[in-house]
């Protein structure tokens, strides 16, 4: 081995010298170690939890020497930082993917077997930490292992919620919601720095005095404090030396505040007080829910927000450059409009506590932040009642104010005889109680806007955001979502990733676009046996889980059809469950009917306050049991709900699906990134032309994509024309067969009422125009069906969807953020 260049004698030596080494024997010796000195146990007498822990800080010792040297080499290069602000992150579980970064999979499985110890068994222990609820807070977990494996200097800010997304169970046949418990053992992979804490205000009213200089000055007289400490997670890069910085705040006691209290003798309430702050960071919530005027939201946001930017005010001076130069150092990006009272927060700062003129403040304001939006769903379009905001945060409303009239002025030159325009565009909006729309907010206060596919970013700029378009084209970007071939091919579906390396060497690992060699393969016999060993080893573990966890007795030999992600309607569950019956209803007229044997599988969370969702739970559970226990359907359909699905559990369902449903409504899913998981594992895709999709079918081919139904125009058309599900409904015998079975109560012990309020909505509204596609649904499945009679034409496609998806990755797509929006380049650190 060469010998290591050292930056500077205060690094702690090199893996090689030290107890930290690589080798399976130094990680035996760590491991043991640990689980005498931290755990406090002899082998054998440790629970499958000591060894968890033990194993997990061998693992971050390990990681440590890089995070150090990667804080040395950003302090001395003082290189412009993406800060990424996101009020939810899912990183799933990471000592898998530590042990991957770092490289020491196979070293680690060899130290272990020495003493009698499968890591597996290890690995599956882990609870992960679910602090978020979907799609937006994986993204954001995927682009921190992007950024790190490019190596670009990166911090990402977020709220270490003590209860994340809620467990699900599911009790006959409902959802039923339990408390997260992921910090009941604790967290070995979180280092708690109470010297890093920052005081947090709210409420209280404001001041307006003039100094001894006769500048204007604001002071904010709060009514109440909080501190804000940082807990800190390392990224670890891939195959490089760069170990990143995860961030999350937690919500704390100021103690200067109780010491008053305390003073006056109250010391229960003093206590109570500190209860009380705590709650700020104590739950998630879920989305879905009408979150307007819920305070406690609100506080979470600021929050957070408020410790990120005094933090990255405190990097900033390390660096002794004039304020005015903030945005030179920090490009900070707004995972959504959670962190959007930023731009007012940062104003603040810069102006109230920093004594900056307002125009260079806003100058810096502006070029610090870009907004990512991932919804075009108005319910979802983030409002903050002006009461509430008042009272929260007066002095930001304030600001907010000030950065609406100066906007607004602009506007009137430019608009001179469109006072509606005006309105529309006014980041406040004025319809009693008032309130304040973040999205515009975040659109004046940023340097860019972007959607995360190309038809959603269309879309952005000529529905909800067209008056914002009209007016800067320019900033509105498309930056199409990734995901992390690390965390979802070598970590999820070792076999294929083995099969990969074996046919192109292991550069698709860190450049996806490698993938492309696989085309040539594609038709090659051999290669595609191989193929579907690996799928049928993988089909065959989730049948043995499902086994193990509920029973369920699955063929994986059988099609494996599934829909993982978060129950909603526009997710179009209910569509996938109207074809499940149809193939019912059929097998049933004719039970010797020769069609191939399909396991429908469903996983997802509802929002707990989400009624409809969690009826649909509740129908798939219930068709499930009808199906899975009628002799005629002879094994040839079966109906599965994964319950609690997480990422742990998406690891094992994305490699095992043969068909990926993505099925939403046209013109509804931002991007989806579960679309380009499945096909990435080499399932074929059934899917509606929206989101990520469109892409994911041009890239693949149209010939290797099972397409359906109206397009995001004809939705649209298809509404306004005077839609009537009804007479659809009427007009299909097959549909009003699927549709009467429901209402029916044949899915509900005779109960006619339990899926009434489903089927009206269907035949009264169809807001997703279920309806409306479920022909070319049926006959899209019947398709599929064919296809998959035909083993090395599925295998062929399935093939060509996984050449073809490199640029899905979300290294691709953090390349394009760095250059088309945050202007920043890697900076290398040395091993
Ligand atoms: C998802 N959004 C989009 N939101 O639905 C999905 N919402 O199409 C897209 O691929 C993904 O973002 C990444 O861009 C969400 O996941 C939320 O989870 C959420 C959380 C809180 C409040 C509102």
């Amino acid at each position: 081995m060469p010998a290591r260049k050292q930056s500077s004698g205060t690094v702690p030596p090199g893996p090689e010298h030290t107890r930290t080494g690589l080798s399976a024997e130094t990680l035996r010796q760590a491991f043991l170690d640990n689980l005498f000195y931290i755990q406090g146990r002899f082998p054998e007498i440790a629970t499958d939890d000591d060894r968890y822990q033990a194993l997990s800080y061998t693992v971050r010792d390990r990681l440590l020497h890089r995070w150090v040297r990667t804080i040395q080499a950003y302090k001395e290069r003082d290189p412009r930082t993406v800060c990424y602000l996101s009020a939810e992150y899912l990183p799933g579980p990471h000592l898998a993917n530590n042990l991957l970064s770092l490289g020491i999979v196979d070293a680690t499985r060899e130290a272990l077997r020495g003493l009698g110890l499968d890591l597996d068994a290890i690995l599956d222990h882990e609870e992960e930490p679910g602090l978020g609820n979907g799609g937006l807070g994986r993204l954001a977990a995927c682009f921190m292992d992007s950024l790190a494996t490019l190596e670009i200097p990166a911090i990402g800010y977020g709220i270490r919620y003590e209860y994340g997304i809620f467990d699900q169970k599911i009790q006959d046949g409902w959802q039923v919601e339990t408390s997260d418990t992921w910090l009941h053992y604790g967290n070995p992979w979180e280092v708690r720095r109470p010297g890093i804490c920052y005081d947090v205000r709210i409420g209280g009213r404001t001041e307006h005095v003039t100094d001894e200089h006769g500048r204007l000055r604001v002071h904010w007289r709060h009514a109440d404090l909080f501190r804000g400490v940082a807990y800190d997670t390392p990224v670890a890069g891939y195959g490089v030396e760069t170990v990143n910085l995860l961030r999350l705040w937690r919500a704390e006691a100021a103690e200067d505040f109780d010491f008053t209290v305390f003073n006056q003798g109250d010391y229960v309430g003093a206590v109570m007080r500190k209860v009380r702050s705590e709650t700020i960071s104590k739950v998630l919530y879920p989305n879905d829910e009408a979150d307007s005027g819920k305070r406690l939201r609100l506080l979470q946001q600021y929050f957070f927000v408020s410790c990120s930017l005094q933090d990255m005010l405190r990097i900033f001076a390390t660096t002794g450059r004039p304020l005015a130069e903030f945005h030179a150092k920090f490009a900070a990006q707004l995972n959504d409009t959670h962190p959007t009272i930023a731009v007012a927060e940062l104003m603040r700062l810069l102006v109230d506590e920093h004594g900056l003129d307002w125009d260079e403040a806003w100058q810096a304001t502006r070029h610090t932040f870009a907004y990512t939006n991932h919804t075009l769903l108005p319910e979802a379009l983030e409002k903050w009642p002006l009461p509430l905001f008042a009272d929260v945060l007066p002095r930001h409303l304030e600001i907010v104010y000030e950065i609406n009239r100066r906007f607004l002025d602009d506007m009137r030159l430019r608009y001179p005889d469109d006072p509606a325009r005006i309105a529309r565009l006014s980041i406040i909006d004025e319809t009693p109680p008032k309130y304040v729309r973040m999205a515009h907010l975040a659109s004046v206060g940023g340097h860019a806007i972007n959607g995360v596919a190309a038809l959603h970013t269309r879309l952005l700029g000529t529905t909800v955001l067209k008056d914002f378009h009209d007016i800067w084209p320019d900033k509105f970007q498309n930056k199409t979502n990734g995901v992390t071939p690390r965390r979802f091919l070598m970590l999820a579906n070792p076999g294929l990733a083995d099969l990969l390396t074996e046919a192109l060497g292991d550069g698709w690992t860190r450049d996806l676009e490698r993938l492309r060699g696989l085309e040539g393969l594609a038709d090659d016999p051999a290669f595609q046996d191989r193929w579907r060993q690996a799928k049928l080893i993988r089909k065959a573990a989730l049948a043995e889980r499902l086994r193990a966890g509920q029973g369920n007795a699955i063929d994986p030999a059988s099609l494996f059809d599934i829909q993982a992600k978060r129950i909603h309607e526009y997710k179009r569950q209910h569509l996938n469950l109207l074809h499940v019956v149809t193939l019912y209803n059929r097998l049933k007229h004719a039970p010797d009917a020769d069609v191939p044997a399909r396991t429908v599988l469903f996983g997802g969370k509802a929002a707990p306050g989400y009624a409809m969702a969690k009826l649909i739970i509740k129908l798939i559970n219930a068709v499930a049991e009808v199906v899975n226990r009628d002799p005629d359907m002879r094994d040839r359909l079966k109906v599965v709900f994964v319950p609690d699905y997480n990422v742990k559990v998406a690891q094992s369902v994305y490699p095992a699906a043969d068909l990926s449903e993505q099925i939403s409504t046209a013109g509804m899913e931002a991007s989806g990134t579960g679309n380009m998981k499945f096909s990435l594992n080499g399932a074929l895709t059934i899917g509606t032309l929206d989101g990520a999709n469109v892409e994911i079918r041009e890239a693949v081919g149209p010939d290797n994509f099972f397409l359906f139904g109206l397009d995001a125009d004809e939705a649209v058309r298809t509404r306004a024309a005077g839609y009537r599900p009804y007479a659809l409904y009427e007009r299909d015998p097959e549909l009003r067969a699927a549709v009467d079975l429901i209402a029916g109560g044949h899915f509900a012990h005779g109960d006619a009422g339990l899926f009434r309020p489903l089927v009206d909505h269907l035949l009264g509204r169809d807001d997703y125009l279920l309806l409306a596609d479920y022909r070319a649904y049926v006959d899209c499945q019947d398709r599929v069906a064919d296809a998959w009679r035909d083993p090395a034409r599925w295998t062929r496609m399935a093939i060509l969807n996984v050449a073809r998806m490199g640029r899905f990755s979300s290294d691709r797509a953090i390349a394009e953020y760095c250059r088309d929006i945050w202007n920043v380049a890697p900076a290398r650190v040395d091993g």
